[in-house]
């Protein structure tokens, strides 16, 4: 019995040898050593492929390699040696998937015959290029690469695999959100939450409400320090994406199978939207795009019907510049002061029988659900959507915790995990708090071990967890290296979490495939969080606020 297990033992640290030379994050399902040797990748190798739909994958494979190896690959009938990307049309093997909708299965096959990605989708040959992306030496700098012999079978664990940001509190440019979905796509991510309005700025443009942004993209200032701050930079902070740069931004995501899904705060994070127009809040104002940061008083009075018009004429314009199911509608976050206070407010209480302010803030976000279903499309909110009744087909969005993501799944709605603890990216990496940041810590350790199916959740509510997301809040984040440096090596371990199967998932070998992935980091040019390795180990247990 001894012998059998030392077998086995050998086998299974054998088995882990083999995946870790090749350095793939995140771990596929199956990787298989076939024989010593490699294919010669270069301007000469021909890319083949029937379909259309796959030049999407064809186009970023060149693009990466004209970027970062300075060649690229002509499209070709030949049937010599080359990179053959095929639909296969078998229907999708779920092995590892948790849930019943996991697409984007693919193999990969180098052998010296060529390279030969195969899936049922399109999505899955796209996943299948980012594998062979990993296979290409970060340090080459030559203009013929050595792609090792290699089988590889794979599937992810997540339908959801999502990545936030947070471009209200300060700005992100169109290029750097380009180059955002870029990241997101070469870890197999699949959604990218655009956190597009809060109360320090108002970022999409309304065309039935040019205020909005007009007025609302701009402040006078950003308080510097820790919140509640030691001063005023008193520099302007303002930007805004025009409806053509939405589009693009869509579309350039969908080339790379990733949806956008927007989200547009109400009825909380009001401040920049109230300082358009006033009429929305219960006092009338006056308001200000704030310059400080946390929670504010003001929000959107729940007791005016010109608030819901307001809503409705906003998702209208939303809604055709997303094609995504989903509209994020925050939910978070609202305190209820000005309701207590305005007549309005309590008027619709007492209509509707309501019986507090929670309660109200249930009928509001039922009645724009109502509104968003109609148009075909379902609502996420936070976890405070909760509180005081679910709407009917939402799905909610656990960030305080796990908590929200087991009540939900328990009510039969599906369950998106951010939890604060593990996947809150403005939270420090290093206990030696080295930049000013949120005051929680999340280590890159912290961030590999996140489970999304909770403990305690029984296995048949299981299927109510779609998957996992980080959350990037910008309110210490002015610039885009910043928000690099507090993205990885982070995002490379969440993409295991949500990708990779339960059972593969191995702290130590992902970290020696991390020193791999720090070679892509600077291939890439971004900036990263360095001693990561070093300072996870070190770094004590979890001290954060929530
Ligand atoms: C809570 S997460 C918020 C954000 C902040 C974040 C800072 C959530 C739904 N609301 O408005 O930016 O904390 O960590």
């Amino acid at each position: 019995m001894n012998k059998f297990f030392l077998c086995l033992f050998t086998l299974l640290l054998l088995n882990a040898e083999l995946h870790a030379q090749f350095n793939i994050i995140p771990q596929p399902l199956e990787v298989i050593n076939t024989s010593k040797g490699s294919f010669n990748l270069s301007d000469r190798t021909p890319i083949v492929f029937k379909q259309q739909g796959l030049g999407k994958s064809a186009s970023f494979l060149n693009a990466y390699l004209s970027q970062f190896y300075g060649f690229n690959l002509k499209q070709s009938k030949a049937t010599a040696q080359g990179i053959y990307l095929r639909l296969n049309h078998k229907p999708e093997s779920s092995k590892a998937a948790e849930t019943n909708h996991t697409t984007g299965n693919y193999s990969l096959e180098v052998k010296k015959e060529g390279i030969f990605i195969s899936a049922a989708t399109e999505e899955g040959v796209f996943y299948g290029v980012q594998t062979l992306i990993q296979l290409l030496d970060p340090n080459s700098k030559d203009k013929t690469l050595a792609v090792p012999f290699v089988k590889i079978k794979d599937e992810p664990r997540f339908q959801y695999r999502g990545m936030h940001l947070d471009v209200a509190r300060h700005f992100s440019t169109v290029s750097f959100v380009k180059k955002y979905i870029d990241y997101l796509a070469l870890h197999k991510m699949n959604y990218f939450h655009w956190h597009l309005t809060d109360d320090q700025g108002w970022r999409i443009e309304i065309k039935k409400y040019p205020k909005l942004t007009e007025l609302g993209s701009k402040r006078k200032g950003t308080i510097t320090g820790f919140l509640p701050g030691n001063g005023n930079t008193n520099i302007p902070h303002g930007g805004f994406y025009t409806q053509e740069e939405i589009k693009a931004i869509v579309k350039y995501a969908a080339d790379r199978y990733i949806t956008v899904i927007p989200e547009i705060e109400m009825p909380g994070h009001a401040s920049a939207a109230l300082t358009a127009y006033s009429y929305l809040g219960c006092t009338g104002g006056p308001y200000k795009v704030q310059e400080t940061f946390g929670v504010f008083d003001e929000v959107f009075c729940a007791g005016n019907e010109q608030t819901f018009t307001f809503f409705q004429d906003v998702i209208d314009e939303v809604a055709a510049l997303f094609p995504a199911k989903y509209i994020h509608i925050g939910g978070d976050e609202c305190p209820k002061t000005s309701w207590k206070k305005c007549p309005k407010c309590q008027q619709r209480m007492k209509d509707h029988q309501l019986k507090d302010e929670h309660e109200l803030q249930s009928y509001f976000v039922q009645r724009m659900e109502k509104y968003i279903n109609k148009k075909g499309k379902s609502i996420i909110g936070w976890d405070e959507i909760l509180e005081g009744g679910l709407a009917p087909n939402a799905t909610v969005m656990s960030w305080r915790g796990e908590d929200g993501g087991i009540e939900a799944a328990k009510q039969k709605h599906y369950a998106i995990m951010t939890p604060g603890n593990y996947m809150y990216f403005d939270y420090a990496q290093t206990a030696k708090r080295d930049s000013l940041t949120m005051p929680g810590l999340t280590t890159l350790e912290k961030v590999y071990s996140y489970e999304p199916i909770p403990a305690g959740l029984p296995a048949q509510y299981r299927k109510y967890i779609l998957g996992a997301q980080a959350n990037v809040w910008t309110e210490y984040m002015n610039n885009p290296s910043k928000i690099e440096y507090m993205i990885f090596p982070r995002m490379s371990a969440l993409s295991e979490v949500v990708w990779s199967s339960k059972e593969s998932r191995d702290w130590t070998s992902f970290q020696s495939r991390l020193k791999q992935q720090f070679n892509r980091y600077q291939l890439w040019g971004t900036n990263y969080y360095k001693d990561a390795l070093e300072n996870s180990r070190k770094s004590p247990a979890f001290q954060g606020h929530f």
